[in-house]
């Protein structure tokens, strides 16, 4: 039994959530998204549906703006932001954020639960009531369970609908170990770099720094709220912004110098910052002795990293790289090494990141306005299960595998290869919810292989991605707008609490991740079943019952927050969470694990000429490989391009617009040539999200090329995340 149902709440109370949050809308489905494509961006016809602003949060990508739905005529007419939601998203929506009606009225979305009948990829489906779909899931995993183990099963999934707790509830009652989720693909080596330095992973005070170093972060296109627009605020300002990328992005635009670094270099970059300020002494002494350990073995560790040395590595020249460090030393402690989300860079990336959190810790900008600041949070009560208890569960597959493995995210390279070679286990179901893994994981012809392998594989998705493609069953959830999704804490420097309520009703039979969830339980045996024995209603009681104030603001103004709580200086006096309770400019840690406790340079992999080593990143259009299909994005950017320089170009002897093969050891893809000085003349760029093998997505289709497709995976044995950017690849005309 639950916590929950010893809860006990009256039915009486759950109406009364539930009448605000789902106000009247009862029509037949197929009359209702007829209505809503016919009806969508017409105003005032006067009909007898409902007419609404709904308090929400955007589900377009990580970072859940607060948003307003306004509904006219039961037709999610337009979102705007939500201004009291601007502690967060400084009340914007962005292009993407816009978007979003058209994932509810998208004629691509998933309808129906479908049924493979062809060969797994050919696109041969049976549409099929709920029962029998998950009629045959509940077979498959009890079969997977019998035959195997229950660890014969994974279920990888990706956050950002916050109904994925109830989806990792199902693989931790169903009894496998096995969790995949997206952190491996993103920032594993982030966090963990960070967090062997100060305990934790902590926020860059982007609105207060008076000097911003950015490297690896392209933050005018990765959207990260408040960061993006906070960084605009200080343009033109006394603020100064240093931006090192391979490429002229947005945020190159906007700063005040751009460096082109040799990608893969930003650690002899850094280095020889720590080297200047060390040995110029422009460190902060007092802050040094008081909060850190380690800085005794830093001096001597450092003393080759000069900025001579570093130029030659990083193409930066020395001069830039000692004023750089002496002005940086001189703005802080409002100064930041801002250091970016994404790290799936290079397999050194953990080290990486251990130099620029100890670059930042030397000029003492820990927990003070303008500096690095540990992330807060907000109580709230948690969602709690019974989970029941197998004694023949194996430990994780890619146990023992890499230095530091999350439990709960795994390593989805190691993971996959373990697959393959079926030790020290076979894994034979996938269960997915949110996740694209067949172009978000590197090298895509090996996630494909591991599939074929699976005796059974089930998607949840809104829309029939490339990774639903080549399921067997294929379920469709309601989308963000049709969902009661319960609050999460978003953590920052202002932490808030944010929820979703569903605009419309969900149409067709898209049916939100709980209830699936629950109805599969009931295929899997009481024991399961039981954990799953509450409403979203109560779920969300439960969650606010320690502060009925959370409750009562999702209500009124579609955010909670603590505006009085101090925002700077709360970690100190207390000890941070690393072995020695202080900064570890030294890893004990590390150095127990065999791992060099100070971050050792090693020169990135040679680029030979007539190769070029392949980036990816972000588009401010698209996120990940999930939106190049919505019509209104897909207007903006239909296709992708390969950035080339014009010096190679020329070489090769090609032309801006032509077509040309991009060929990788694992990979070729096919798209069109854009000639553009943007970029290093020894790398190439594309955007991702095309070169998409799923029918289902109507406007990408084969449309540009797949970067998931020509990437290798190589791993960082430090965290376990991928490094995308070691991918060599080379250009012939098409
Ligand atoms: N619009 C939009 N916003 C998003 C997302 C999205 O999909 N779309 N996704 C969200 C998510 S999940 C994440 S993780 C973040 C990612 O946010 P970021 O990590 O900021 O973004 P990326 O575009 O992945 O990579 C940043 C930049 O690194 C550059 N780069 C490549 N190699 C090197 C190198 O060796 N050194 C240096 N200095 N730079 C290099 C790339 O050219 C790229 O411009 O964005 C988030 N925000
Ligand atoms: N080549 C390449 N690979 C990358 C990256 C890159 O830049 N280039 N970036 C990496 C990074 S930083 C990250 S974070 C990962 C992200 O990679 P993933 O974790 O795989 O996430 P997405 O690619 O956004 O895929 C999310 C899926 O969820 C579906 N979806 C959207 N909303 C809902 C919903 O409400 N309910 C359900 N059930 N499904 C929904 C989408 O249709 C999509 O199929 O990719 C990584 N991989
Ligand atoms: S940054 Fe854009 S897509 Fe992401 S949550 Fe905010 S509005 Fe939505
Ligand atoms: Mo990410």
């Amino acid at each position: 039994m639950t916590r929950l149902l010893e809860k006990k709440l009256s039915r009486r109370r759950f109406i009364g959530v539930s009448s605000c949050a789902l106000a009247g809308v009862a029509v037949g489905s197929q009359v209702k998204v007829l209505r809503a494509l016919a009806q969508e961006g017409k105003v005032g016809a006067v009909t007898t549906l409902p007419t609404k602003d709904v308090f929400t949060s955007c589900g377009m990508c990580v970072n859940k703006c607060g948003v307003i739905a306004r509904v006219r005529d039961g037709v999610i007419h337009k979102l705007d932001p939500n201004p009291n939601f601007a502690v967060k998203s400084r009340a914007m929506l962005c292009a993407r954020g816009n978007a979003g009606t058209k994932v509810v009225y998208d004629p691509d979305r998933l309808k129906y639960p479908l049924i493979r009948v062809g060969e797994r990829g050919e696109g041969k489906w049976r549409r099929a009531s709920w029962d029998e779909a998950l009629d045959l899931v509940g077979k498959n995993l009890n079969q997977i369970a019998e035959k195997y183990t229950r660890a014969g099963v994974v279920f990888a999934s990706t956050e950002g609908t916050f109904q994925d707790h109830f989806f990792n509830q199902m693989a931790e009652c169903y009894g496998s170990p096995n969790t995949l989720r997206h952190a491996t693909l993103c920032l594993s080596s982030n966090i963990q770099g960070f967090s062997a330095t100060f305990g934790t992973n902590p926020t860059p005070d982007v609105l207060n720094a008076d000097y911003i170093i950015m490297s690896g972060a392209n933050r005018s296109e990765a959207f990260i709220t408040p960061d993006t627009i906070d960084l605009l605020k200080g343009d033109g300002g006394m603020r100064k912004l240093i931006y090192l990328d391979p490429r002229f992005t947005k945020t190159a635009a906007k700063a005040d110098e751009w460096y082109p670094i040799k990608p893969g270099t930003d650690m002899a970059f850094i280095l020889a910052m720590i080297n200047v300020i060390v040995t110029e002494k422009r460190y902060n002494k007092d802050f040094v002795e008081k909060m850190t350990v380690g800085f005794d073995k830093l001096v001597p560790h450092i003393a080759t990293y000069t900025p001579e040395w570093a130029a030659k590595e990083c193409e930066i020249p020395a001069a830039d790289i000692r004023r750089i460090a002496r002005d940086f030393a001189d703005a802080a402690p409002h100064a930041v090494y801002y250091q970016g989300r994404r790290s799936s860079f290079f397999a050194n990336d953990t080290q990486m990141r251990r130099a620029m959190a100890i670059l930042n810790a030397i000029i003492g900008n820990w927990d003070v306005e303008g500096g690095m600041i540990p992330n807060r949070s907000i109580a709230m009560t948690k969602h709690d299960y019974l989970a029941p208890y197998y004694d023949d569960i194996p430990g994780r597959l890619d146990a023992d595998s890499v230095a530091y493995l999350s439990e709960s995210d795994g390593s989805w390279s190691i993971f996959r290869d373990r697959v393959l070679e079926g030790k020290p286990y076979p894994v034979k179901g996938m269960m997915i919810y949110k996740q694209n893994c067949v172009a978000s994981v590197p090298n895509r012809a090996k996630t494909l292989k591991m599939m074929a392998q699976m005796d059974f594989i089930c998607t949840i998705d809104v829309t029939m991605s490339d990774t639903a493609w080549y399921s067997d069953v294929v379920l469709p959830e309601a989308t963000y707008l049709e969902r009661l999704d319960p609050p999460e804490v978003l953590g920052g420097i202002v932490p808030v609490v944010a929820w979703r309520q569903p605009a419309v009703e969900a149409l067709f039979e898209s049916k939100p991740c709980l209830w699936i969830m629950q109805q599969l339980a009931k295929r899997l045996g009481p024991d399961i079943a039981d954990t799953f024995n509450f409403t979203m209603e109560e779920a969300i009681e439960h969650q606010c019952s320690n502060n009925p104030k959370i409750l009562a603001d999702l209500k009124s103004k579609g955010v909670y927050y603590e505006a009085d709580k101090p925002v700077y200086g709360s970690s100190y006096g207390k000890p941070l969470k690393t072995k020695s309770g202080k900064i570890e400019i030294y890893s004990e840690r590390y150095a127990e694990k065999g791992l060099d406790p100070l971050p050792v340079y090693s020169s990135p992999n040679v680029v030979p000429t007539g190769k070029y080593r392949l980036l990816v990143g972000r588009h401010a259009y698209f996120t990940h490989g999930t939106t190049t299909n919505n019509p209104y994005l897909h207007d903006i950017m239909p296709e992708n391009t390969l950035w080339l320089h014009p010096q190679e170009a020329a070489r090769l002897g090609l032309d801006d617009g032509r077509l040309v093969r991009v060929k990788s050891a694992v990979g070729e893809e096919t798209l069109k040539l854009e000639v553009t000085e943007k970029i290093r003349p020894d790398s190439v760029y594309m955007a991702h999200g095309f070169g998409v093998l799923s029918k289902g997505q109507s406007n990408v289709y084969g449309v540009g090329g797949c970067d998931a497709a020509l990437i290798e995976e190589k791993t960082c044995m430090i965290s376990g995340n991928v490094a995308m950017h070691e991918t060599l690849v080379e250009i012939f005309p098409a």
